[in-house]
């Protein structure tokens, strides 16, 4: 992960050129990175989220893309250790180099890329991003509009000097984009339509973060009727926010989250887009691939206590003999950087334990990591309340 000139090494017999006489144009549309999740306290956990987008460079190169769209969530929260935003700011300058700045990385923020939340406390202070760092370092083009000004000037081309715009042309196609608009954006949204030019000849995306009603349970959204006055505008809505992936009507498309930022995140369909525009005749066709990323392997277990266990001692050993049983297949022979490397989600079921067995969590993640090959574990308690005895109903 951390070999130097990563892609010299690995891809150095591949070039990247800028081929004119082609007619196309080819991206890949990502979002929902979380650079710098600490996911479990876990070192090798987070660097699986560096990893995932260091593979979306990769593909980028592989496939030979015109530029890479990041639709928000980049980073998980403003908090961030020194030596990980330096292995992101390495990995961004080797790619430029290898692919002679010729694959554009266009960004947007969304709400965790301005988010921290320090001892608890949300940080109230606004305007400040990651994005806006490796924006100014010139390693990304972060989009941004100017809601507030007459319809021609909210979106005014990205100036490479000042670092500033809310559009960039790369040969036929538009990209629009907008910071983070909160959870119910409509009324701005019907004023990005007033900014976005209609039948320019080009093929409009707009970049944006937020999730349509209903493609996630219980979380809210934007109705999917609320934006169809933006369909005559936009070619293909480029979204981030939900980390579930879905694409809606042939023009709405929201890829997922890259890694699983949470235990939920597992079960849902997630990955990229692979797309590419061809011009014939006046008129855009577009092709879509679903792309996968490589990451970390995940395994569900549960353990059924049945019996009375009096001891923290007896509980400990009991798990351990039963995951012996059912891990035996795990090869042992793995680095746990390496993704195959399995998370654990271990399910204590059955009857409660008495007080006396209470054990200490992270002890007994440490002793299961120690025997069997496994990154991280993570333990859920879904015992049964015990029945009322007898017993209770005298002494109460
Ligand atoms: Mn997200």
């Amino acid at each position: 992960m951390t070999i130097e000139n990563y892609f010299k090494t690995k891809y150095g017999n591949l070039s990247v050129s800028n081929d004119e006489t082609q007619g196309s144009v080819k991206f890949i549309h990502a979002s929902d990175i979380h650079l710098g999740a600490v996911q479990y306290s876990n070192e090798h956990r987070s660097n699986d989220f560096i990893q995932a987008f260091q593979e979306i460079l990769e593909l980028a190169i592989i496939h030979q893309v015109n530029f890479i769209l990041l639709a928000g969530d980049i980073f998980t929260s403003l908090e961030m250790l020194p030596g990980k935003l330096t292995k992101i700011v390495k990995l961004l300058n080797e790619f430029i180099e290898f692919s002679n700045s010729l694959i554009l990385i266009i960004a947007i923020e969304g709400n965790h890329d301005i988010r921290k939340f320090s001892r608890g406390v949300r940080f109230e202070r606004r305007g400040q991003s990651w994005l806006k760092l490796l924006n100014s370092l010139g390693l990304i083009v972060l989009l941004d509009a100017n809601l507030e000004a007459p319809p021609e000037d909210i979106f005014k081309p990205y100036n490479i000097k000042t670092k500033k715009g809310g559009k960039i042309q790369i040969k036929n196609v538009m990209i629009y984009g907008t910071r983070y608009l909160g959870e119910k954006p409509i009324s701005l949204l019907s004023k990005i339509r007033k900014g976005i030019t209609n039948n320019n000849g080009l093929f409009n995306i707009l970049m944006q973060h937020f999730g349509i009603e209903g493609q996630m349970e219980n979380v809210p959204g934007v109705k999917i009727e609320d934006i169809q006055h933006l369909r005559h505008r936009v070619n293909y809505l480029a979204l981030g926010h939900f980390h579930k992936q879905y694409i809606l009507q042939d023009w709405i498309y929201n890829p997922g989250s890259s890694e699983a930022v949470c235990s939920v995140d597992f079960s849902y369909k997630r990955g990229i887009f692979l797309v590419e525009v061809t011009k014939k005749s006046e008129k855009f066709t577009k092709l879509v691939k679903i792309l996968h990323l490589i990451n970390r392997r995940y395994i569900w277990e549960t353990i059924k206590v049945d019996f009375e266990i009096r001891a923290k001692k007896d509980l400990e050993d009991y798990i351990i003999k039963r995951l012996h049983s059912y891990l035996k297949y795990l090869n042992h022979d793995i680095d746990p950087s390496n993704p195959h490397m399995p998370i654990l989600y271990l399910i204590l079921k059955g009857m409660e334990p008495s007080k006396s067995c209470k054990f200490n969590e992270k002890e007994l993640r440490g002793k299961i990591c120690n025997i069997f090959p496994i990154v991280d574990v993570k333990i859920y308690k879904k015992y049964k309340t015990p029945l009322k005895t007898l017993d209770n109903f005298i002494l109460a």
